[in-house]
């Protein structure tokens, strides 16, 4: 088979759709900071369906890899080609996908290998947006507050290498340095993250570092770009050597680095941009002035549940949310969890169904074509925990409303944090903080006194947990959370997660 590239595409299989405009004609308008699946799936499709329907050609985007150079080596043989299968089954359970092969990403580049290529990039006249898929970990920020770890080794690296950044918040500030240099117009920076407030947080991280390199700097950032928030949501599993080949032989060509994902897609932006923007909503999003309430939306429903199923699910030996959520008790405790816990804390939002909101969710946890792995959402908790789960509890612990599933999801990840599944299975424990994590994991097992009460034993070893205030911030030392979160840890230790979920039901229904 060939590979795919523009000489080849005329060969790809006639069901595929792909590019049909002049490539060549594409400028790049857009530099993508951290070029994983998520972007791959969700802005340069919609990002493409845009340019195409105005056809406006001024939107091309150049992606850029922040650690591995894989993409890069795997699309620059494709210029910039790859595949985007969408999959899910039909209403009789047969697995189906749709192709398309997208056209928008113009160049690659790897940061590490060529920093100043990427500064170049946020500097030059033609860049109007520079957009942000770099996972929670990515903003070098503190999770429990927002504020810039100025500690963090990439910032202390960054301050004083200002031709070689490694942190994204680095790129960007002394890639603006140069656009302010060059007295280049100024531009919008767009956070896709599952962050709470992405804009506003990447905005006080960059203004916090650019403080620190030139006031003048600061005030010209602060002024004049602008930091939209925004709301993204599709379900992006990460590829595998499976995929690959099934989608080559799909498409009738070799292609190296494709991406899947779910048929949903939401994206709602704050439309507050500095130098234009696409019209997105060509293909689906939608330009709000305040996303706030879809971002809480999205962070407690959709991730705070996608959370509490990947940690019981790991301990449980689940391997893909579809597997996990076929457990009759899994899929009562999320929707209970949406239903009890979660929904009350929400921002009305005209329009919405909540009820339906969650049953299409249930629906998008069950697409059995994904096998999207629980191990996978399970990685950087520590990341992540705070605003997909503790700021509802936060809320509800206010208006002394009960928290037993919440308090089972952080149970989960507590239990999790030992590294080992109800088989014994050893798992590794990946997230920026594993190291702190694991000594604070150790002390709380330490903290356990055999001779005593097992509820007792349990409180002891979550007190100490929880007390870890980068994560859990003035959740730390709360009475009611403790007691709450050392009920589940101790179900989940002596009962299993399975039986666990079965008496939560039992409990509810009585
Ligand atoms: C997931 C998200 O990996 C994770 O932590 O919860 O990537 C989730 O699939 C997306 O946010 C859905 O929009």
């Amino acid at each position: 088979m060939d590979r795919l590239h523009p000489d080849t595409l005329a060969r790809a299989l006639p069901a595929v759709d792909r590019p049909r405009y002049d490539r060549d004609a594409l400028r790049i308008g857009i530099v993508h900071l951290g070029l994983g699946a998520f972007a791959r799936a969700h802005l340069a499709p919609v990002n493409e369906a845009a340019m195409v329907q105005a056809s406006d050609w001024r939107w091309g985007i150049c992606g850029v890899s922040l650690r591995q150079p894989d993409t890069r080596d795997a699309l620059a043989p494709q210029d910039g080609l790859y595949t985007l299968a969408i999959r899910d089954a039909d209403a009789a359970g047969a697995k189906r996908e749709q192709l398309s092969i997208i056209g928008a990403l113009r160049e690659t580049l790897v940061a590490p290998d060529d920093p100043t290529r990427v500064l170049a990039r946020i500097a030059a006249p033609d860049t109007r947006i520079v957009s942000l898929t770099v996972t929670e970990k990515g903003y070098c920020h503190h999770p429990a507050t927002g504020a810039l770890n100025a500690d963090h080794p990439d910032i202390v690296h960054d301050l004083l290498h200002p031709e070689s950044p490694r942190s994204i918040v680095g790129f960007i500030v002394y890639g603006l340095q140069r656009r302010h240099a060059a007295k280049s117009p100024p531009l919008t920076l767009m956070s896709l993250d599952n962050l709470p407030s992405n804009g506003k947080l990447l905005r006080g991280l960059v203004l916090d570092l650019a403080g620190r390199v030139d006031p003048g700097l600061q005030e010209w950032i602060g002024t004049t770009c602008t930091f939209p928030c925004s709301m993204v949501d599709r379900i992006v599993p990460r590829t595998t050597d499976a995929d690959r080949e099934s989608i080559s032989r799909a498409i009738g060509l070799v292609d190296a680095w494709p991406v899947l994902g779910e048929p949903f897609l939401d994206w709602v932006i704050e439309d507050d941009f500095a130098a234009g923007r696409p019209d997105w909503s060509a293909a689906g999003a939608r330009f709000v002035t305040d996303a706030t309430p879809y971002e809480v939306l999205k962070l407690r429903m959709v991730n705070g549940t996608h959370s509490a199923l990947a940690y019981l699910s790991v301990l449980a030996g689940w391997r893909t949310v579809d597997q996990a959520i076929a457990q009759p008790a899994m899929r009562r405790y999320i929707g209970t969890l949406m239903r009890d816990e979660i929904a009350p804390t929400l921002p009305a939002l005209e329009g919405l169904d909540l009820a339906q909101y969650a049953e299409r969710l249930l629906a998008r946890f069950a697409n059995p074509a994904l096998q999207h792995q629980t191990g996978q959402i399970a990685m950087d908790g520590s990341q992540k925990l705070p605003q997909r789960l503790l700021g509802t509890i936060r809320e509800r612990l206010r208006d002394g409303l009960p928290i037993d599933g919440l308090a089972l999801a952080v149970a989960a990840w507590l239990v999790y944090l030992q590294g080992r599944d109800e088989a014994h299975q050893a798992y590794p424990i990946s997230d920026p903080l594993a190291d702190a994590l694991s000594i604070e994991v150790a002390a709380a097992v330490a903290a356990r006194d055999a001779t005593e009460d097992p509820l007792l034993q349990d409180t002891r070893y979550v007190a100490r947990l929880t007390g870890y205030r980068p994560v859990f911030g003035d959740l730390s030392g709360n009475d009611r959370f403790v007691n709450a979160v050392a009920v589940q840890v101790k179900q989940l230790r002596t009962r299993g997660v399975a039986a666990t979920l079965e008496a939560l039901g039992t409990a509810r229904a009585d």
